[in-house]
């Protein structure tokens, strides 16, 4: 897993400088932001549960997926799409702290397409549902963090699509 800090200083030494001006800036950016992400991480933390329970009631819920045929139809199926979303949540907060995407190349979308393919999960409602869950994050942690949780909720469904 990489973050901001280790990126910028990777990128550095592949060349065996020292950190440049915009490489200097990249890390004064993330920094500066620390403060928005620790209590944006909070906040997400504090309120985990119901952040899903608002996306899938937002996008989900008495649509085709949960009704008989539908791939959450059963409590084993709308249990384990429930605990996916909750996975999103949890991976995404982890990526926004780190200001890298990595973890979620290495930890979550390795492999997902294909799983979801292979049991029919639908990957269009899933999409709506992260995006469901983007929308109400940013409700709960503020637009300027909202949006920067927005990056990585953006980057699983461009992973799985
Ligand atoms: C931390 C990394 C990680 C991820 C991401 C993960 C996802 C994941 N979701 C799965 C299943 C599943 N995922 C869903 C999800 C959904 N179905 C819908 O209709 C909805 C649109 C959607 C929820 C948004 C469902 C219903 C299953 C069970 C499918 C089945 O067994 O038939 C499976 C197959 C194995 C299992 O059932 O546990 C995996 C591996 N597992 C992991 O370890």
């Amino acid at each position: 897993m990489q973050d901001a800090i280790t990126s910028v200083i990777n990128s550095s030494d592949v060349q065996g400088k020292y950190l440049d001006t915009s490489a200097l800036e990249k890390l004064q950016a993330y920094f500066a932001s620390g403060e928005l992400r620790v209590r944006a991480a909070n906040a997400i933390s504090a309120n985990a549960a119901q952040i899903v329970k608002d996306a899938v009631a937002k996008s989900l819920l008495y649509s085709d997926v949960t009704r008989p045929g539908g791939n959450m139809y059963t409590t084993r199926r709308y249990a384990a799409c429930i605990r996916d979303l909750d996975y999103y949540l949890r991976y995404s907060t982890y990526a926004m702290l780190a200001g890298d995407v990595s973890i979620l190349d290495e930890r979550v979308l390795n492999g997902l397409k294909e799983t979801y393919n292979s049991l029919g999960v639908p990957i269009g409602s899933t999409v709506q549902a992260i995006q469901a869950m983007k929308e109400v994050t940013a409700s709960i942690v503020g637009a300027d963090a909202g949006k920067e949780m927005g990056v990585y909720f953006d980057y699983i469904c461009s992973g799985i699509s």
